[in-house]
C-alpha cells in the first residue's frame, strides 16, 4: 500500500456544473423523476445556480470542493454517426423534424450527474500508491452512452500526473459490461486516509444470471461482471473488494443507481432496508473485510417506504466527514417536504446513536425532477495533500472561482428552456462560446470536440 496513508488526506467532491442544455426529456427509463417530468420547461440558468450554491455552501461550511465542466451539446458530431448530414443548422432542423426523441438525447445536460462519470480508487488501497480511474460506460442509455470520451478526456487533463494518477479504459460498452460507476459504488474505511474497503452493488449478472432474482420491469444498470472488471483494473483483491446485488424490488420501485438507497462514509453505512437483496450477508461480508468496526445505519420500511425513499431522495444525500469525527448530512429539500422522511432524519438518525450530527436542506430542484440529487451530483475522490497539489487546471472552489462561475452562468445561460428550443442553432452556438470560455476558466486545455477540430 502507498505511503500516502494518512498524509493530509481529505475527500474532495467534485460536483458537475449543470450545462446550459439542461432540459426535461423522459430519457430515463426507471427514473421516477425523469419519466414523470419529461416535456416540462426547464431553468438552465438557475439549475447551474443551484449547483454552485450547493458547492459554495460546502465550501464555506469546511469541505474541500472541485468541480467539472459539463459537455458539449447538443451533440451534433453523435447526430452526425447517425445520418444526418449538412450544416449545424440543417441537421438540427431535420433531427427535430424526423427523430425529435434523439435531438432531446444529443442535448442532454445529463453530465452534471458526476457520481455516473466513473469510478474512482484512492491510493491508499492501491498497490502503486496512485489514484486509479475508470470512466463508466453508461451504455444502459443512449443520451448517457455519449459522455464517456469526453469525460475521460477531463479526468485526464485534471488528474494529469502519471506519478500520481492512474487512468484506465471505458468498460466495453455491451450490456454484459454495463457500467454507471461511483453510484454504485461505496468506500468504507475508518477514516479517508486509512485503507479502505469497496462495495460495489450490482443490478444483475450478466453471465450465468438468475432472471428470477433480476428486476422485472425496470432494467438493472450495473451487471456483476462491470463491477468485478473495475476492481480488477484497479488492483483491488477479495479482502478489498465486496459485490452485493441490489434488491431488485428497489430496483423496480424507482431505484435505478445503488446510491438511490444507500450512502456510505467513512466506517457508516446509511441504509434502507430493501437496499440489498441479502442484507445481512453484505454486513458480513463488509465486516469481514474492515479493519474498523461497521456502523450501520439502518432505516426500516415502517420508517420510510421505498417509495417515500424514491421521491425524497433522503439516500441520495451526501454524508460528510466533520474534523472531530461527526458526520454531516446533505440532503435535499425534498426531505422536508415529506413528513415521514423528515421525523426519521430527526428521530432515527440523529437522535441516534451514530456519528451523524447536523443534516443540511440544498435546493437543487432543478436536478432532482432529473433524478438527480445532491449525491448524484458529486464525485468523491479522497486525495492527499500531495495529490491535490498535483491538480491540473484551476478546479478546486474558492470564492473568487465561485464568483467567476457564477457571473459566467449569468452571462451565458438561458432561464428557459422548453423542448421545442432544443433545436435552435442559436442555443448550439450560445453553449459553444459558453464552454471555450468555461475551459480558460478553469485552465484545463482542449476537452472538447469543438475544440479539437
Ligand atoms: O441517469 N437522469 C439521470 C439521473 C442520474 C442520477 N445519478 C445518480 N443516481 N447517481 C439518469 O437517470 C434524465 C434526463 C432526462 O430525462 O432529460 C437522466 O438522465
Amino acid at each position: 500500500m502507498s505511503d500516502a496513508a494518512n498524509l493530509d488526506v481529505r475527500e474532495v467532491n467534485f460536483d458537475g456544473l449543470v450545462g446550459p442544455t439542461h432540459n426535461y426529456s423522459g430519457l430515463a427509463l426507471g427514473n421516477v423523476a425523469s419519466m414523470s417530468h419529461g416535456g416540462l420547461v426547464s431553468n438552465p440558468r438557475e439549475g447551474a445556480l443551484q449547483g454552485l450554491a450547493k458547492m459554495k455552501s460546502l465550501l464555506d461550511a469546511g469541505f474541500a470542493q472541485g468541480v467539472l465542466p459539463p459537455q458539449q451539446r447538443p451533440d451534433l458530431g453523435a447526430l452526425r454517426a447517425l445520418g444526418f448530414s449538412g450544416t449545424a443548422h440543417e441537421v438540427l432542423t431535420r433531427a427535430a423534424r424526423e427523430a425529435p426523441q434523439l435531438l432531446r438525447a444529443v442535448c442532454s445536460a445529463s453530465s452534471m450527474w458526476t457520481a455516473n462519470a466513473g469510478t474512482v480508487t484512492p491510493s491508499v488501497d492501491a498497490v502503486d500508491g496512485r489514484v486509479h480511474f475508470t470512466p463508466a460506460n453508461l451504455q444502459s442509455s443512449f443520451h448517457r452512452f455519449l459522455e464517456p470520451e469526453t469525460t475521460g478526456r477531463v479526468l485526464a487533463a485534471i488528474f494529469h500526473d502519471p506519478h500520481h494518477f492512474a487512468h484506465h479504459p471505458v468498460l466495453p460498452a455491451t450490456p454484459a459490461f454495463s457500467d454507471e460507476g461511483a453510484a454504485n459504488h461505496t468506500r468504507l474505511s475508518a477514516s479517508h486516509g486509512e485503507p479502505g474497503v469497496h462495495l460495489f452493488v450490482y443490478g444483475r449478472q450478466a453471465f450465468g444470471g438468475d432472471p428470477a432474482h433480476e428486476p422485472r420491469h425496470f432494467p438493472a444498470r450495473q451487471t456483476l461482471e462491470a463491477s468485478q472488471a473495475v476492481a480488477r483494473q484497479h488492483g483491488l483483491s477479495d479482502a478489498q473488494a465486496v459485490f452485493a446485488q441490489q434488491h431488485p424490488e428497489a430496483i423496480d420501485a424507482g431505484v435505478f443507481h445503488n446510491d438511490v438507497i444507500a450512502v456510505g462514509n467513512g466506517p457508516v453505512l446509511l441504509y434502507h432496508e430493501m437496499a440489498f437483496r441479502d442484507e445481512q450477508g453484505t454486513l458480513d461480508a463488509l465486516r469481514a473485510r474492515m479493519a474498523t468496526p461497521l456502523i450501520p445505519v439502518r432505516v426500516p420500511v415502517e420508517a420510510v417506504s421505498l417509495q417515500d425513499a424514491v421521491t425524497s431522495y433522503l439516500f441520495n444525500s451526501q454524508l460528510l466527514s466533520q474534523p472531530d469525527g461527526s458526520m454531516t448530512l446533505v440532503v435535499p429539500g425534498e426531505c422536508q417536504e415529506n413528513e415521514a422522511v423528515w421525523r426519521t432524519i430527526q428521530d432515527l438518525l440523529l437522535a441516534g446513536h451514530n456519528p451523524i450530527g447536523e443534516v443540511l436542506v440544498k435546493d437543487v430542484k432543478q436536478s432532482m425532477r432529473n433524478g438527480g440529487g445532491p449525491a448524484c451530483l458529486r464525485l468523491r475522490v479522497a486525495l492527499s495533500a500531495a495529490e491535490r497539489q498535483a491538480l491540473s487546471g484551476r478546479v478546486l472552489l474558492d470564492e473568487a472561482l465561485y464568483a467567476e462561475l457564477t457571473a459566467w452562468v449569468e452571462r451565458h445561460y438561458r432561464d428557459r428552456l422548453a423542448p421545442d428550443d432544443l433545436a435552435d442553432p442559436q442555443l448550439a452556438e450560445e453553449t459553444l462560446s459558453a464552454l471555450d470560455e468555461l475551459t480558460q476558466i478553469l485552465q484545463i486545455g482542449s476537452v472538447y470536440p469543438f475544440q479539437l477540430g
